[in-house]
């Protein structure tokens, strides 16, 4: 592993400042649980590495109903899921944060650092999108926001700039009679990339019978997680039945381009697309009646 320098940051300021005065060698950590891994094997490299567990903006998850959910770029997975009501009223990203990796990993793993690592096959990002999440960027120009379905650009490269860092991401409030969820497919436990995996979000009418809106996202099937607008508005108007799911699914899989590996050929992820948008909807619809 080649040597590196490490500076832990005190606030937002210092972390744009460290980073941009260190130009393209220095890097961000919050959890470690990709980065050090990619640092130890040679995959990527740092001169400088910037700690952003001590930024108080970056490891604060604030949650009111009435303006939504703000989870500062560091937080850590499990926290997600042992907030009752963000759990509840964000139930698709707490099923994410639940399976990433295993309980050691989700007490460091953020979802920002999820997000920044921008792999195609990230768990996080999906339930993200489904939500229409926003991500909030600092840097040396100033501020900026974008859209979670826009942050990644190809695999492991997203859109931040030099010296920027992502500081949080916010989920808008949850209007009535609306839930989320998210599936993912792996072969077995023990080899737990997703081969596919899909968010899905749904509004539905005072009388839980009509779907008003509805996001889907995949991951896994393309260079990276895409927003699946058409097959996402063709459920606007429908009944929220099983029925009207399909349609939903074949449109889905007409904006992947999936790979074969060793986890899936192409036409396994393009058949698992279908039936992981029909189950995620499933969920979200029974979720939506409940809330
Ligand atoms: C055993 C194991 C199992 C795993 N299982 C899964 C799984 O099932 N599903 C899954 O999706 N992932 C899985 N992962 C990967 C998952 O742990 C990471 O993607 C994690 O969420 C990254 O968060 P982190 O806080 O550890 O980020 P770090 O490793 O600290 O950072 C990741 C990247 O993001 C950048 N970064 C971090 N924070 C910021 C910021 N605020 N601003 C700008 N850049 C930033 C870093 O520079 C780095 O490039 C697994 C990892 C391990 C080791």
């Amino acid at each position: 592993m080649k040597d590196f320098s490490y500076a832990a940051a005190g606030s937002v300021d210092e972390a744009v400042s460290l980073l941009a005065a260190s130009g393209a060698g220095a890097r961000a950590l919050a959890g470690g649980t990709d980065m050090i891994v990619q640092l130890r094997e040679g995959t990527r490299e740092a001169d400088l590495v910037v700690d952003v567990k001590k930024i108080p903006e970056l490891m604060r998850l604030e949650y009111d109903r009435a303006r939504g959910l703000r989870l500062g770029a560091a937080v850590p997975c499990y926290k997600i899921y042992e907030h009752a009501e963000i759990r509840d009223d964000y139930a698709g990203l707490a099923d994410a944060a639940h399976i990433i990796g295993g309980r050691q990993i989700q007490s460091r793993a953020s979802i920002g650092g999820n997000l920044c690592n921008a792999s195609p096959a990230a768990d996080s990002i999906p339930a993200l999108i489904a939500y229409r999440a926003v991500c909030h960027i600092a840097g040396p120009g100033g501020t900026r926001s974008l859209p979670v379905h826009e942050f990644c650009k190809a695999p492991g490269r997203n859109r931040l700039e030099r010296g920027e860092l992502l500081v949080s991401l916010e989920l808008p409030p949850q209007p009535q009679h609306a839930g989320g969820a998210y599936l993912r497919f792996i072969p077995r436990n023990e080899m737990d990339i997703a081969v596919v995996g899909v968010g899905a979000w749904v509004r539905l009418d005072g009388s839980g019978k009509q779907i008003e809106d509805a996001r889907i996202a995949l991951g896994a099937v393309a260079p990276t997680p895409l927003l699946a607008e058409q097959a996402s508005r063709s459920l606007v108007g429908q009944a929220a039945t099983t029925e009207n799911f399909p349609r939903a699914g074949e449109l889905a899989k007409t904006i992947a381009s999936p790979i074969s590996d060793r986890r899936g050929s192409a036409e396994y992820r393009d058949h698992l697309i279908g039936v992981l948008v029909e189950r995620t909807l499933a969920i979200a619809v029974e979720r939506a009646r409940k809330s």
